[in-house]
């Protein structure tokens, strides 16, 4: 696809941080198209066919971040369907009415949530895809993720959300996902919101800086 036909916001955060919630009311309110690297490479795990789901379920498991060939073409791809569903200027959805004056410019609006969270990934995507207009990141505490994580995993089914997956998950959040939002931070890219407040709160401070990026 024609990545000029594209507007992408990376939505980062740690682990539990919220990125998931905030997105679909992002995707409510704003009508982007909502794309989780993580859910992606689930469906991808599930997929019947597919050459790379034993690895995908093993590297989930572990907590550490899939080689990025597979993630970078799994965003790829969704983006081109989407892009191809009904055209590019709706890119398979439609802007809310109250915010039409806003997206004029006819491309698709995507959400990339959890990605890129290595340096590679981040390189490839850019260079590859596009250039995101901005990248949302969610600050939140380990403490409070956890916590988040650990009720979730009461219901979610995900097989990393039990106290050993998700340390690991913590640990590269820390050591591998944190330098990316350091690289966009240098070059002004990165706006941040704190995600311990209530979600509603979050979503508030989200809507202004999204208000104030596409006025
Ligand atoms: N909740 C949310 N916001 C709240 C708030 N403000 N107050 C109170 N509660 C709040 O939220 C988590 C839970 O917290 C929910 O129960 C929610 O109700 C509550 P959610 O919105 O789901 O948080 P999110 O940040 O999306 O958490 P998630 O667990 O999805 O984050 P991860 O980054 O860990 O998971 P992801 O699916 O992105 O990745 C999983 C794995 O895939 C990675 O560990 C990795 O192995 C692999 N992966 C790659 O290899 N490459 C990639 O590029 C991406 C992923
Ligand atoms: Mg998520």
């Amino acid at each position: 696809f024609d990545s000029s036909k594209v507007t992408v916001v990376f939505v980062l955060g740690g682990p539990g941080a919220g990125k998931g919630t905030q997105c679909a009311r992002l995707v409510e309110d704003y009508g982007f198209v909502h794309l989780s690297a993580g859910d992606l490479l689930r469906a991808e795990q599930k997929r019947e066919g597919s050459q790379y789901g034993a690895m995908i379920a093993d590297y989930i498991k572990e907590g550490k971040i899939v080689p990025m060939e597979v993630t970078v073409a799994l965003l790829s791809n969704a983006i081109g369907e989407a892009l191809s569903r009904q055209g590019a200027t709706e890119a398979g959805h439609t802007i809310p009415e109250q915010h039409k004056d806003k997206w004029t410019d006819g491309k698709g609006r995507f959400l990339v949530d959890g990605f890129p969270r290595k340096m590679d990934q981040a390189i490839k995507f850019d260079e590859s895809v596009c250039l995101s207009k901005f990248v949302l990141f969610l600050q939140c505490s380990e403490e409070v993720m956890l916590e988040r994580l650990l009720e979730r995993g009461k219901t979610s089914g995900r097989a990393d959300d039990n106290m050993e997956s998700i340390k690991k998950r913590f640990q590269t959040f820390v050591e591998t996902s944190m330098p990316v939002v350091d690289h966009y931070r240098k070059q002004d890219r990165v706006v941040e919101v704190d995600s311990i407040k209530p979600a509603d709160q979050v979503y508030a401070e989200i809507k202004e800086a999204m208000d104030r990026t596409f006025a």
